[in-house]
């Protein structure tokens, strides 16, 4: 099985109401290891680059203002095939149909004020690890509740 690196963001809407704490206890919970933590202003070629899949969208220029409207914070989580795992946490795009129990499930109520972004797959995981976080910014260490979340052979 595999141990997988994935990033989470979250978005201004979760800034202003308040929302970091709750946001990062779910992680925290679930088991994941938090290996990079910042607070960070997304600039407009950044966001082209996080969203060039949606660059077309008529909504793109209003999500772009959005996501540059306060800081967000920028996490790293790892874990056994955590990119999956974290993406249910989240719940869907569409927060009022979103899964009672999920973050976006619990918290929100909009399309576009969603709360979290979480990276959608093992290789856009990896490009945005790279793109949010420098190497020195990510730590690695030993994390002692391993041992109890995970049997030995998951993480062999
Ligand atoms: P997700 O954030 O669930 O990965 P996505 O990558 O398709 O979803 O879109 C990124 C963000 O863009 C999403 O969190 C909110 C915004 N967005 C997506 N579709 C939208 C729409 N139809 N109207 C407004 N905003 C939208
Ligand atoms: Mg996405």
């Amino acid at each position: 099985m595999s141990m997988e690196r994935t990033i989470v963001l979250v978005k201004p809407d979760a800034i202003q109401r308040g929302l970091i704490g709750e946001i990062t206890t779910r992680f925290e919970k679930k088991g994941l290891k938090l290996i990079g933590l910042k607070m960070m202003e997304l600039d407009d070629v950044l966001l082209r680059e996080h969203y060039a899949h949606l660059a077309d969208k008529p909504f793109f220029e209003s999500l772009s203002n959005f996501m540059r409207s306060t800081p967000v914070v920028a996490m790293c989580w790892e874990g056994v095939e955590c990119v999956n795992a974290v993406r249910l946490i989240c719940g869907i795009t569409k927060a009022r149909e979103a899964e009672a129990g999920s973050i976006r499930g619990d918290l929100a109520m909009s399309v576009s004020c969603n709360v979290v972004h979480a990276s959608d797959s093992v290789e856009n995981a990896e490009a945005e690890v790279m793109r949010f976080f420098n190497e020195d910014e990510l730590h690695g260490y030993d994390k002692t509740e391993y041992a109890h979340v995970y049997a030995d052979d998951e993480l062999a």
